[in-house]
């Protein structure tokens, strides 16, 4: 990258499409989720919204943690074999990482905003499309990748699901630190309990759905976007752990050094649909 993107000042998202043209298209990520009365929101029992498969998120794996300046992420092994179809999307998508987005207080964070309400954090699992072969070979294609989004909300107790990551989060706090195992997780104590049963037997959490980009530069619109509406419970002092990560690689720390914003502001809608999979 010969420019440094970021979150504030002159890098910031508003200045993005000066260095990447894509960033400035019409069809970007996040966007406003409209109300269910919003003409731009739709009920399309077409698309069989309602048989979306999450597949091995039950099955541990080894997470590799990381901070590469913008967020902290966990790669997924592949081994594990995590994946997404059906619902609407086009083709299997193989879970390759997720990552995170907050803010600065309790009040903001999240990238997508639900009838313009803003959560304090929101994880992103990314997945390509298997006959792409991997997120680099499918982000240049309009189909390649989609990205499941599930929102945060403050709980008064600490999830204990997020303690390990939470308590490693220290050795990774500057850019480019090396990457540290996180052993035998899996995606459904990180999300939510129900996404277990969906292979077997078909149990539903309802989600929003459409066709975005990747939220950071270069903003490529090959995202088949998938909101889901339960939220995740995390209390406020996890959180401030990941404000304490650092967009520096070394150094003394001052307070703008800290990450503690990487939301990109919602993007609009123009003229897409958003798809909802229960009425
Ligand atoms: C975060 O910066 C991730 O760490 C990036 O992953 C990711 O880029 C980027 O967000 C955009 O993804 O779901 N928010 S998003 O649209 O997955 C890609 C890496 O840099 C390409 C590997
Ligand atoms: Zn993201």
């Amino acid at each position: 990258d010969s420019w440094h993107w970021g979150y504030h000042g002159y890098e910031a998202p508003e200045n993005w499409p000066l260095y990447y043209e894509e960033c400035g298209r019409a069809a970007q990520s996040p966007i406003d989720i409209p109300h269910p009365n919003k003409p731009e929101m739709v009920f399309d029992s077409s698309m069989n919204l309602d048989t979306l498969t999450f597949i091995n998120y039950d099955q541990a794996f080894n997470g590799s943690l990381s901070n590469n300046g913008h967020a902290v992420q966990i790669d997924i092994a592949p081994s594990a074999g995590l994946a997404i179809k059906n619902g609407g999307l086009p083709g299997t998508f193989r879970a390759a990482q997720f990552h995170l987005h907050w803010g600065p207080n309790d009040q903001s964070g999240s990238e997508h905003t639900l009838q313009g309400k803003m959560y304090p954090m929101e994880i992103h699992i990314v997945h390509y499309n298997e006959k792409y072969g991997s997120v680099a070979g499918a982000v240049s294609q309009p189909d390649g990748l989609a990205v499941v989004g599930f929102f945060y909300q403050v709980s008064p107790v600490p999830n204990g699901k997020y303690s390990r990551i939470v308590s490693e989060l220290p050795k990774i706090a500057y850019k480019n630190s090396p990457k540290v195992e996180i052993p035998n997780i899996n995606m459904v104590d990180l999300t939510h309990q129900d996404l277990r049963l969906s292979e077997t037997r078909g149990k539903h959490l309802p989600f929003y759905r459409y066709k975005g980009s990747l939220t950071t530069p270069g903003c490529a619109e090959v995202v088949t976007w998938t909101v889901m509406e339960p939220k995740i419970q995390i209390s406020a002092s996890q959180i401030d752990a990941f404000r304490e990560m650092l967009h520096i690689t070394s150094g003394p720390v001052t307070h703008e050094d800290k990450m503690v914003t990487n939301y990109r502001p919602v993007q609009p809608l123009n003229y897409r649909a958003v798809y909802m999979s229960l009425d």
